[in-house]
């Protein structure tokens, strides 16, 4: 199969393509379904960034696959049929190699989509426009093609234009009354404009020269076309305007004159050898529609104000709307599909950063049990730091708020694989200090207490008893592994231990000459604070470590909050200029009721704002949060020291 060639992205089932030669057919039985060619979304879900899908309809054979190619100068990636039969079945996709860059310098990739011709299914007998409604839902860009200039009678054969209030839905069900039901439905096409494509009808072989009152083919189409007109409210041509200006968030018209008056050029239009008898009108105009295109560029975007769909979410999306498509009684959900996509990906973002956590964890602390706890966290650190950036990298064109509960459960899930990890450091380490501290006595005190009790017992000096106990200290100090706070715990641990055989030689210990109670006492007061001062300054390191965890995790969710303000704002200004501008053309075309009903949802449209208050509160939540660590870490640096214990008789313990 040709590299240099679009592949089908969906076919109807009884057309075929072979992904290993590239060969198309068409089979003798009826269409029933579209089938999602893999291929096709494979190559989507390598582009990671943002896509801007410009799609073309129309009727058949008037020349959409070709100026779909050259107007991004591709040469004939979509073939052009020469016969009467439609060529173009099902939607082909072509990714522009390319870079483009939006107005924030982003970078974005072009998708081109020619679909098959609007009236290529009726002359199998059947009304299905599932073709026209998913290229509605993919685009970015719609290129609505037609030959000449129509008449406004000729706006009624359009129906099906009207027709996708009914056959897409914007909302979730969850959140309407009545899921598949006309109010709904209605509330929605309110709503079309929010994530529906821009509109462009781009009229080929025009000859005929604008009347005098029009400055371009959109102003004669608003003056002229689209003109309501109040004696015939609720006609075909008259809600086919109306929903043209209302569902779509913004309208143009291109004019194109014919190529050639020779059809063997107009037959061979791509071939290099007939170049030089194509009208140079025709070479311009098509020029100037390339510019006209590249103004409407931008990255698609998803329901969510401020969010864009990548590569990888339009291949997600694809399958969920031909999916919805397929079965009887549902209408696609443009709201439910994306919060499908979000959550898939998210879940899918979470578990692949949690990987890259346990396996930074499990390599770098792979033999180092037990350890120090500040090497457990700087492990830690570094694994959450890596956590973060794939979490970061999987998640582009997810905003904070749709993305911040499934960072907030990554960061619960490593928290607990951080306590899972320290619990077993702590369990290492107690089991070796048990063995040294065994060990320690077996050999530095054990012989002089067996003197104690031997026949030259009174030989023996109290001095050398804690000589002996501060030779056990200082061994356990030198080789003692592992957390600190549960070394000087084992080590205080130890004494109660040391009492019980102390105990037996009482009555000897009393008769030494230098045997001194306070002393002894000191030593176990000494192991007590020891073992509260590692305790402090372990809590005191684990809040310091939670700190710069929240924090990291508030770096990610700020980096991805300024994205997300930058894009609300450009959004934002570019609705509203689109917006005031459908509002002139429904003006043009004397839609007053229309335009009232657009300037109510205009002024009504809250959710720059919310989406800024949202985003101020959460801040503000993690801000607290970090406030609250840094306080109880202060609080716990500055807590007074314990009393010492009043104990009974000690000896060494
Ligand atoms: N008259 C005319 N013919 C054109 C124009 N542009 C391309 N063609 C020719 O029209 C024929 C059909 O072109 P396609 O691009 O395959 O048309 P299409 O709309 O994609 O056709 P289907 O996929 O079958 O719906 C080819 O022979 C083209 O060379 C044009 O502006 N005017
Ligand atoms: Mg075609």
């Amino acid at each position: 199969m040709s590299e240099q060639c679009a592949v089908p992205l969906c076919l109807p089932n009884n057309c075929k393509w072979d992904a290993q030669t590239g060969e198309y057919s068409k089979s003798a039985g009826s269409r029933e379904s579209l089938c999602v060619i893999e291929a096709a979304i494979e190559r989507l879900k390598s582009i990671k960034g943002p896509v801007c899908v410009v799609s073309i309809a129309g009727p058949c054979r008037k020349g959409k696959s070709y100026i779909l190619s050259k107007s991004f100068d591709q040469g004939e990636v979509f073939p052009l049929g020469h016969f009467l039969d439609p060529e173009t079945m099902g939607i082909w996709m072509w990714i522009v190699p390319d870079k483009f860059k939006d107005s924030n310098g982003k970078e974005f990739t072009v998708v081109l989509l020619d679909s098959e011709g609007i009236d290529a299914v009726s002359s199998d007998g059947s009304d299905d426009h599932c073709i026209f409604t998913l290229t509605i839902l993919l685009a970015s860009v719609l290129i609505y093609n037609s030959a000449g200039v129509p008449t406004r009678t000729d706006l009624d054969g359009l129906d099906f234009i009207v027709k996708l209030s009914q056959r897409i839905q914007l909302r979730s069900s969850a959140q309407t009354s009545d899921p598949v039901g006309g109010e709904s439905l209605q509330a929605d096409a309110n709503q079309f404009h929010k994530t529906f494509p821009f509109f462009v009808w781009l009229l080929r072989d025009v000859v005929l020269s604008l009347p005098k009152d029009c400055h371009s083919i959109k102003d004669y189409f608003l003056t002229r076309v689209f003109l309501s007109d109040p004696t015939s409210k609720g006609d075909q041509s008259n809600q086919v305007a109306e929903s043209i200006l209302n569902f779509f968030p913004g309208f143009d018209a291109f004019k194109l004159p014919p190529p050639s008056s020779d059809p063997e050029v107009v037959l061979n239009l791509n071939r290099d050898e007939v170049q030089q008898d194509v009208n140079k009108s025709f070479v311009r105009g098509v020029q100037e529609f390339k510019a006209l295109l590249r103004s409407k560029l931008s990255p698609k975007r998803s329901f969510n104000d401020g969010e864009y769909v990548t590569g990888e979410a339009l291949a997600a999306l694809v399958n969920i709307y031909v999916s919805a498509l397929n079965t009887p009684g549902t209408v696609p959900s443009v709201q439910s599909a994306w919060e499908t996509f979000v959550h898939t990906k998210c879940t899918e973002a979470k578990l692949a950063a949690l990987r890259v956590y346990e396996s930074v964890m499990t390599s770098e602390l792979d033999g180092l049990l037990p350890c120090d706890s500040d090497n457990i966290r700087q492990v830690q650190e570094r694994a959450i730091g890596e956590s973060m950036r794939i979490f970061q990298e999987e998640t582009v064109g997810v905003s904070a708020s749709s993305s911040e509960k499934y960072l907030d459960e990554l960061m619960d899930s490593m928290n607990e694989a951080l306590k899972r990890w320290q619990g077993e450091n702590n369990r290492q380490t107690k089991e070796q200090c048990h063995k040294l501290l065994r060990a320690l006595k077996e050999e530095l005190l054990d012989p002089i207490l067996r003197e104690l009790s031997g026949k030259d017992g009174a030989s023996v000096s109290f001095a050398q008893i804690i000589g002996g106990y501060s030779a056990i200290e200082q061994g356990f100090k030198r080789d003692a592994k592992g957390a600190k706070d549960i070394c000087a715990q084992v080590f205080y641990e130890f004494h109660p231990e040391m009492q019980a055989e102390m105990e037996k030689h009482m009555a000897y210990l009393q008769q030494l000459k230098d045997f001194d109670e306070s002393l002894a006492f000191e030593r176990q007061e000494k192991a007590r604070q020891e073992q509260e001062r590692q305790r402090i300054e372990e809590e005191n390191a684990r809040l310091e470590e939670e700190r710069r965890a929240k924090e990291k995790e508030m770096e990610i969710l700020k980096a991805k909050q300024e994205e997300d303000r930058k894009r609300l704002e450009e959004q934002f200004k570019a609705d509203m200029e689109a917006q005031r501008e459908q509002m002139h053309n429904m003006m043009t075309a004397n839609m007053e009721e229309l335009r009232k009903d657009r300037e109510a949802i205009v002024q009504q449209n809250q959710t720059f704002k919310e989406s800024m208050e949202h985003m101020r509160q959460s801040m503000e939540k993690r801000n607290d949060q970090i406030v609250e660590l840094q306080k109880q870490i202060v609080a716990l640096a500055n807590r007074p020291p314990p009393p010492p214990q009043k104990g009974g008789i000690c000896v060494i313990s």
